[in-house]
């Protein structure tokens, strides 16, 4: 199947991500050279604009959209993809900079994405596969994964995945200024929205692999954002205020 790639974009939020830009950039391209990738960069101090802009001398599917701080991957995406629907792109994509996602699935996410709005890459289906995780956080994440499908009952497995591919269609059902989540859960609410549309959400198994080099920028914060959040998604949904 000749699947569109020219019609792709993939977004990748960074924040001090020098070890693995380069690296990131060179994979996507060598991969695919009809995609697009956007890096929502939050001015990080070690240089990974400078990185970007780079690559972007002598490559034109390369953008960047920079911010004066740490702002969160949440409003990240949500720039992101308020760029990407001003521009003629029909599959945005979610991607880590650290290699947790391997690039090599992008095209797994986007033959599945011809027949579903929304797209999940998913570590929890057909088994469980993360490489390198200790166990607690395992344990954390896919606690949280059945906790919001429970509140939720949206037929997900791996609720707070990021690797994922949004059809143009899924992105225009959610009002992109009503989102009220910015951490893990930011994935979870833009699910069930779609979900909630009655678009169809499916998941793809992927491998997720920790990070290896660079050091995660996520805070002890966003777990209770997480409890909360869903509750209150919840509520909306039955007050008929979930858009
Ligand atoms: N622009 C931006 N990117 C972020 C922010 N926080 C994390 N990231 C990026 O989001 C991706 C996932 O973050 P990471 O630290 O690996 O989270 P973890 O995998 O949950 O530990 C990476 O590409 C980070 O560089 C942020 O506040 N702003
Ligand atoms: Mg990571």
């Amino acid at each position: 199947m000749t699947l569109p790639f020219n019609k792709s974009l993939i977004i990748i939020p960074t924040y001090n991500e020098i070890d693995n830009i380069d690296k990131m950039i060179k994979t996507v391209f060598g991969l695919y050279p009809q995609i697009h990738l956007l890096i929502i960069e939050d001015g990080s101090p070690d240089g990974t604009a400078e990185v970007v802009k780079k690559h972007m001398e002598t490559n034109k599917n390369l953008h960047i959209i920079e911010r004066k701080g740490k702002l969160g991957l949440g409003t990240a995406y949500l720039t992101g993809f308020k760029w990407a629907l001003e521009r003629e792109f029909d599959f945005v994509f979610e991607m880590d900079c650290d290699f947790s996602h391997d690039p090599a699935q992008v095209k797994d996410l986007l033959e599945a994405a011809q027949n579903a709005e929304l797209v999940i890459g998913s570590r929890y289906i057909d088994g469980i596969r993360i490489i390198n995780w200790p166990f607690r956080r395992l344990l954390l994440s896919y606690c949280a994964s059945i906790y919001t499908r429970f509140v939720t009952g949206i037929p997900v497995f791996d609720t707070t995945g990021g690797f994922k591919c949004f059809t143009r269609k899924a992105l225009e059902s959610i009002n992109l200024s009503n989102v009220i989540s910015n951490g893990y859960i930011f994935q979870l609410e833009l699910n069930y929205k779609v979900w909630s549309k009655g678009l169809r959400v499916t998941e793809v198994p992927i491998i997720f692999y920790e990070r290896r080099d660079g050091q995660s920028k996520m805070g002890k914060g966003i777990i209770f954002e997480a409890f909360f959040n869903v509750l209150k998604l919840r509520f909306h949904k039955m007050m008929g205020k979930l858009n």
